[in-house]
């Protein structure tokens, strides 16, 4: 039976970036409310806020001090309180993020964990000197930090203000659930899971050396998680109208489906983000789209139900990514689109995407505000990697390009006061009223884009088949019960004649990003929606 969740859209919300509407630089719960409209006008029905939590911000908000409130720059519970009351006036649903792999330093749990007060003394991973294995971490750092006062150290896989929690211990698995029923009597509609396929970590031995993570071996998508998220979904989520979407990092298909097995609804997988990348993601490489097609054709096919993206708060934007974005950021935010929204699975759109922000133009790492591109730069320098070197590592991939604060007008909008991440590039030259307003925008058009996926089970339901992988062109179809779609997208710069690769006559154009429409012919970063004409 079909299941809400795969007919929704859902758009991510990061609400420091979204609308401050206190003139504090940050944005808030009060901003979002404000625009609430708006994103129901856009057609999405979910929203997932990232961390709104008590936080000491070392990795914005996803270092949480207390689960059960919200920062005071985000607003109040009432706040809160509020926003679930107008959503559901509308009908959008909000998903919360749920960060349980690690907690903030400055949770109550770890303070009385490191006085070792029970029952907190083993809600953490601590280990003596003798007892320290050889793991990385994901913020190029050492994953053992000492504690004076306990003298023992402990786990941390991200920064080391974000101690792992033990799930070996059943109370912490207590304490989740007790975490997720609060949020879910509130009127919640479900979580985006981070990290959760490495809350386990089934062995603390060492692991194999490589260039980065040493140890995952012994914590990615093990079967103890797998477990756990069974018993949370059987004595929680089981009894609630809500989903769960996992942020799962390294996983391959078959882990996805394990792990969706009676467990999580949908996972994120990341493989489709390494088609531009060697290994790390620091480590950059061309575009290459029949490796990038190649892998989303494996998803689809081999797993039913997924969690489709280009975008979050981690990644540069996809603008600049796979397109040009000065002489084509309009065509190529409307061709990502269209992938985005024809794909099986559940679509996840990240604030801005609809409008086409770019990558910003940061000058140096003084505008640098991620944790993650601090550490690594460090890392890279100590590795005396010369300066511009890792300067520009650091520039292609920061996760800040993904936090750029959004262009409401061409005044900018986002604050009365200077913000606390700039805008991407002159709100003058990109802004959301001025995308509201135009009837050829990249707004308009994910509007359009988005109706046409809610009016077409073929587009929601249908089989994927790859049709074409080129250099420049990727095709594909999606069919149900006979209705058939053909999907053209051209990721290159250059006209592209199709006369003699895709056979075109028996199809009509439904939707493209440019006006002219020729049959057999594809602008560059032009796209088209077509479908297969049935004689009656
Ligand atoms: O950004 C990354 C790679 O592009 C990852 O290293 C990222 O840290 C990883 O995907 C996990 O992300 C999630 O957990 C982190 C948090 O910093 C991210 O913002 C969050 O999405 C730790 O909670």
């Amino acid at each position: 039976m079909n299941k809400w969740w795969q007919e929704a859209v859902v758009y991510q919300i990061y609400p420091r970036s979204f609308k401050d509407s206190n003139g504090d630089g940050f944005g808030d719960l009060p901003g979002i409310i404000e625009k609430l409209p708006i994103l129901k006008d856009l057609g999405v029905d979910v929203i997932w806020l990232s961390p709104v939590y008590t936080s000491p911000d070392k990795d914005n908000g996803y270092d949480i001090e207390d689960y059960y409130n919200i920062d005071p720059k985000y607003g109040t519970m009432k706040d809160m309180d509020k926003l679930l009351k107008v959503a559901k006036k509308l009908e959008l649903r909000i998903v919360m993020d749920l960060v349980i792999n690690h907690t903030s330093d400055r949770h109550d749990w770890f303070k009385k964990s490191v006085e070792r007060i029970d029952p907190y003394t083993d809600y953490y991973i601590w280990k003596d000197k003798e007892e320290l294995n050889n793991w990385t971490g994901f913020f190029a750092d050492k994953v053992w930090e000492y504690e004076p006062i306990r003298k023992q150290y402990y786990l941390h896989l991200f920064a080391k203000e974000q101690p792992d929690l033990n799930y070996y211990n059943p109370a912490v698995i207590k304490e989740v659930k007790d975490i997720m029923r609060f949020w879910l009597d509130k009127g919640v509609s479900g979580f985006r899971c981070d990290v959760i396929n490495i809350i386990y970590k089934t062995s603390l031995s060492d692991g194999k050396k490589q260039l980065a993570l040493t140890g995952i071996e012994h914590y990615l998508s093990q079967e103890g998680t797998v477990k756990i998220l069974q018993e949370i979904r059987r004595d929680v989520l089981s009894q609630y109208d809500c989903f769960t979407v996992g942020e799962t990092v390294f996983v391959t298909p078959k882990a996805a489906l394990q792990l969706t097995d009676q467990a999580l609804d949908m996972v994120f997988s990341f493989e489709h983000l390494e088609a531009d990348q060697m290994y790390v993601k620091w480590i950059s490489k061309p575009f290459n789209l029949k490796k990038f097609a190649n892998i989303i054709s494996k998803w689809q096919t081999e797993v039913p139900w997924n969690a489709i993206y280009l975008e979050n708060h981690d990644q540069p934007r996809s603008v600049t990514r796979y397109g040009e974005d000065e002489k084509y950021q309009q065509e190529t935010a409307k061709m990502l689109g269209m992938l985005l929204f024809t794909l099986r699975g559940t679509p996840f759109l990240y604030q801005g995407e609809e409008i086409g922000i770019r990558d910003a133009r940061f000058n140096s790492m003084l505008d640098i505000k991620d944790v993650e591109s601090h550490n690594v730069y460090a890392l890279m320098r100590s590795m005396r990697i010369p300066a511009n070197l890792a300067w520009k590592m650091i520039l292609k991939k920061s996760r800040d390009h993904g936090r750029t604060v959004i262009p409401w007008d061409a005044s900018g909008g986002f604050s009365e006061t200077t913000p606390w991440l700039n805008y991407a590039q002159n709100p003058q030259e990109l802004n959301y009223e001025d995308n509201l307003k135009r009837p050829d925008s990249v707004w308009k058009f994910y509007q359009e884009l988005i109706q046409l996926r809610k009016n077409t089970p073929a587009l929601i339901f249908g089989e994927y088949y790859e049709i074409l992988v080129t250099k420049q062109i990727y095709a594909y179809k999606r069919i149900l019960e006979g209705e058939e779609y053909l999907i053209i997208l051209n990721f290159s710069n250059k006209f592209v004649n199709l006369k003699d690769t895709i056979y075109l006559n028996k199809y009509k154009i439904i939707l493209a990003n440019y006006k002219l429409e020729i049959r057999n012919f594809l602008w560059p970063f032009g796209g088209m929606i077509l479908k297969k004409e049935v004689k009656k």
